[in-house]
């Protein structure tokens, strides 16, 4: 059952609602995960594998044989899967490297700003990454596609896959994800999970992994708290958080639709957010009803339905359409549906989202594996400002500047008085030395 706030009638009472503060939303407190992850991120700087070996036992409760997976170990993975998983991931596959492909703008353009004034904008791939892939409560092999493809596209030189050891599958991460490594020819693998894994991208660890220059991928509190703090000695994509969903539904959407939506990704963690906006006070009782109807035919009830009666999920009924795309955009979900009438108008108008499913067969779960677009996505309100994982998170944009002796003089006198303005003479007399007529 999911709780309803009701903000029908109020902006017509004069009430000014403050709409990011009505939407329920869990608080998820990185920093005060990070006094947890600062030793552990230490250790790793200064011990290396031995601080590794310590965390693995202490936090996956077993150390696998050796932190690097062998590539029999891939291969025999690749050789082991159902051929029906293998080929769903294929598909997955080569629907993300389709999108991918389309993400590449040109690799330069340039700008002649005057004769001899010159700008190339040139973008240049990540030379080393390390794709974070978390184990947790399910084995998220989908995120391997996720991660990998773009980076592939993008030109990335040298790929790392880290995932925590499972006491169960040898000390090593899960077969289906060394399987989807294989198929995608990602032969650096990792044994190695939580913040320790970051730690050991970050800083790199002798004789199991050299640093690298970016780390992606979603993980838990402690994964996302040691990225904050290690931010900086190595790049890194959005923040991840529990996952989370909004529906934009009107009275012409399927109740028993909209509640499997929500229930899918309430599976993923007892944190996760369901949300859904609705102007039908009809339709947010038979989502509640199918809700208590489809739970008890599900495998993770639990998770569920802790995750659907926490205080990050519920119903929010609107008076209209508008003002429901008001509370979208205020909560910026990870993913948005939208199941309303004339469903792509309304989801056009839309600005906060990490990705928008429209219409009633475009369910986040298509987006979880086979839609071709990413499901590495920005949580916790961070869509007001950051996109999901693409092609662009691998590649940085460099300024080449070419100015002749010419292009220099033109614009001369333009830079000496800017400096002036800012004090700086040492900056004028760099270009005073140089300008002739300046
Ligand atoms: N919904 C998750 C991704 C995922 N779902 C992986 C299933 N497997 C976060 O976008
Ligand atoms: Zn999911």
């Amino acid at each position: 059952m999911l709780t309803i706030t009701d903000l029908r009638g109020r902006l017509a009472a004069g009430e000014q609602i403050d709409y990011p503060l009505v939407v329920p939303r869990a608080t998820f407190d990185v920093n005060a995960a990070l006094n947890t992850v600062q030793p552990v991120c230490d250790a790793v700087a200064a011990e290396g594998a031995a601080a590794l070996k310590r965390f693995s036992e202490r936090f996956d409760h077993c150390v696998p044989p050796t932190f690097r997976v062998p590539q029999e170990k891939i291969d025999e993975a690749v050789e082991q899967l159902d051929p029906t998983v293998r080929k769903a991931i294929q598909v997955a596959i080569a629907r993300r490297r389709s999108v991918c492909a389309a993400e590449m703008g040109a690799a330069e353009s340039e700008v002649e700003l005057a004769a001899g004034a010159k700008v190339v904008n040139r973008t240049v791939p990540v030379r080393r990454v390390g794709l974070y892939v978390p184990g947790g409560l399910a084995p998220l092999s989908s995120s391997v596609v996720m991660n990998v493809v773009p980076a592939q596209v993008a030109g990335v030189e040298q790929i790392a896959v880290a995932s925590p050891p499972q006491a169960d599958h040898g000390g090593y991460p899960h077969p289906t994800i060394l399987a989807v490594c294989g198929l995608l020819g990602v032969s650096e693998v990792l044994a190695v999970g939580g913040a320790q894994a970051v730690a050991m991208f970050a800083h790199g660890v002798t004789d199991v992994c050299e640093r690298v220059d970016l780390v992606t991928g979603p993980g838990n509190i402690y994964v996302v708290a040691a990225k904050r703090l290690l931010r900086g000695l190595v790049g890194i994509d959005s923040e991840a958080g529990p996952t989370e969903i909004a529906v934009l539904a009107d009275d012409s959407a399927d109740p028993a639709h909209v509640a499997a939506d929500l229930i899918s990704q309430a599976e993923h963690d007892p944190l996760a957010g369901s949300v859904l906006v609705t102007d039908s006070v009809e339709l947010a009782e038979r989502v509640n009803a199918a809700i208590a109807e489809q739970v008890p035919q599900l495998a993770n009830i639990e998770r569920i339905e802790t995750a659907l009666a926490g205080e990050q999920s519920g119903i929010v009924l609107v008076d209209d359409l508008d003002q429901g795309i008001d509370v979208v955009d205020a909560y910026a979900a990870e993913h948005l549906e939208v199941q309303t009438r004339d469903a792509s108008a309304v989801a056009a108008r839309v600005r906060n989202a990490g990705a928008i499913f429209v219409g009633p067969y475009s369910p986040v779960p298509l987006g979880d594996y086979c839609a071709g677009s990413t499901h590495v996505l920005p949580t916790g309100g961070a869509a007001r400002h950051s996109s999901g994982l693409t092609v662009h998170a691998f590649q940085r944009v460099q300024h080449i500047i070419e100015y002749d002796e010419q292009g220099l003089a033109g614009v001369a006198d333009d830079v000496i008085a800017f400096a002036d303005a800012e004090l700086l003479p040492g900056h004028a007399q760099a270009i005073r030395l140089r300008a002739r007529g300046a």
